[in-house]
């Protein structure tokens, strides 16, 4: 019940904010979670939710990573970004940010699916009106990806900021980041975020804000054209997780595409790149330490900085039978979520083991529930049913003081960051009605 309230009360009619301070708007990868968690108070809530990110979709293609509402409240708000007087692809309204991020949406639709045909025929009816509806819109946003962020065809998906990746200021990100070096023209601006989350340990630094914000001046100067960004932007990595991801919402897509009666040809489209996506997350596996590694495009190198991404390959499958084993063993195992000094069996961002390891600082340690909800959703699919469990009762057991944080301290199970964040309240209210 206070899963479900948290999302009524982030409910602003036309979105669900993200969170109620510190994200009063809607973002991409939040929404589609958040619609998973609102399936289960009405069918016809959760698709809104998804027509509502869908409207704001660029011509091109992208599907922009906020977009905003009525209310100010978060910078960088709409003005920094400028996309509707630069960009003849970003809509007049509602107004949107420049970038993108993880392509979770058709795996939200076809839970969605799921869900609804459980329901009442009217749910039934309403979900499978949303594949209908949002399948061709989800079909130009996977090629938008293929097309502008994987230019050589590569399979591995790049991103051209690290808000693009959803884990912000990752370790992942330090040495593309050090690349990347604000100017003099930087135009000054003043942090929202700070006044609101008051222990600055647990959000990223001013130095790394001048540089997210650096990158926003370069798209504004290439107008946010998708083949310029890719040029000419100073942060190019091509992403494990985001490809992963977008390897089985391709595979997700194409099983809906198939049993709707979609186009056989962008059918084969969506199961070529996820194939080909597939295929190069699992051949980026270190050799070493067996977890898959990001690619910095710029420096034309492999990022091995072991982080929860590395285990993108249990996302998306592809690797033989003993490596994916060995690699829910790693995961599942003293290094990462059985570390013996975790408070629950929950995956940390980075492990306590690691150098790089910050108990409170955002995406460098803390364990965030729906991260873990998409690793639970991805061991049930693929045929791991007792670690998909335990990942939900541990993480249920983590967010039982009722916070619904966005992220956790993995050694003491402390709340930090927003409270009622609605992408952690959906992922519960789902996990409670498996
Ligand atoms: C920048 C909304 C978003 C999440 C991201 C998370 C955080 C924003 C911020 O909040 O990012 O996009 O201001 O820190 O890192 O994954 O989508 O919950």
């Amino acid at each position: 019940m206070e899963a479900a309230d948290v999302l009524r009360s982030n409910d602003i009619g036309t979105m669900v904010t993200a969170a109620p301070a510190l994200y009063p708007h809607l973002w991409s990868w939040d929404a589609a979670f958040i619609s998973i968690g609102l399936a289960h108070l009405g069918v016809e809530r959760a698709g809104q939710e998804l027509r509502t990110l869908l409207a704001a979709q660029w011509a091109d293609g992208m599907i922009p990573h906020i977009v905003y509402g009525d209310r100010g409240g978060y910078f960088p708000g709409p003005g920094r970004w400028g996309t509707a007087e630069l960009s003849a692809s970003a809509p007049q309204a509602p107004l949107t940010s420049g970038i993108c991020q993880p392509p979770v949406h058709a795996i939200a639709v076809g839970r969605i699916l799921e869900v609804a045909r459980r329901g009442s025929d009217e749910d039934r009816a309403a979900g499978e009106k949303l594949v209908l509806d949002s399948w061709e819109s989800l079909y130009r946003w996977h090629a938008w990806l293929a097309r502008y962020r994987d230019p050589e065809g590569t399979g591995l998906i790049a991103v051209v900021h690290g808000w693009e990746s959803g884990m912000d200021n990752s370790p992942r990100w330090d040495r593309p980041y050090s690349a990347v070096v604000p100017g003099p023209d930087l135009p000054s601006y003043v942090r929202l975020d700070r006044e609101l989350v008051r222990d600055g340990a647990e959000r990223p630094t001013d130095v790394e804000y001048d540089r997210y914000l650096w990158l926003i001046e370069e798209m504004r100067r290439v107008s946010y054209d998708p083949v310029k960004v890719y040029e000419t932007c100073s942060f190019l990595v091509a992403d494990v997780l985001v490809s992963a991801i977008f390897a089985v919402a391709s595979d997700v897509l194409a099983d809906l595409g198939d049993e709707f009666g979609m186009p056989p040809a962008q059918v084969a489209d969506l199961r070529a790149w996820a194939a080909r996506s597939r295929a190069a997350v699992a051949a980026s596996c270190s050799p070493e330490t067996g977890l898959a590694r990001d690619f910095d495009r710029r420096a034309g190198a492999w990022i091995d900085v072991e982080t929860l991404a590395g285990f993108a390959p249990l996302i998306c499958g592809g690797l033989d039978a003993d490596a994916e084993r060995a690699l829910i063993s790693t995961l599942h195992g003293p290094r990462w979520a059985g570390h013996p000094d975790l408070v629950a069996k929950v995956p940390p961002t980075v492990s306590p083991d690691s150098a790089g390891f910050k108990s409170r600082e955002y995406w460098r340690g803390p364990q965030w529930p729906v991260v873990s909800w998409l690793f639970g959703w991805a061991h049930a699919r693929h045929g791991h049913a007792a670690e998909a469990q335990r990942l939900r009762s541990e993480t249920l057991e983590l967010v039982g003081d009722g916070a619904f944080s966005e992220y956790y301290e993995p050694l003491t199970g402390e709340a930090l960051g927003s409270r009622r964040q609605s992408w952690t309240a959906a992922v519960i209210l789902d996990w409670l009605d498996y």
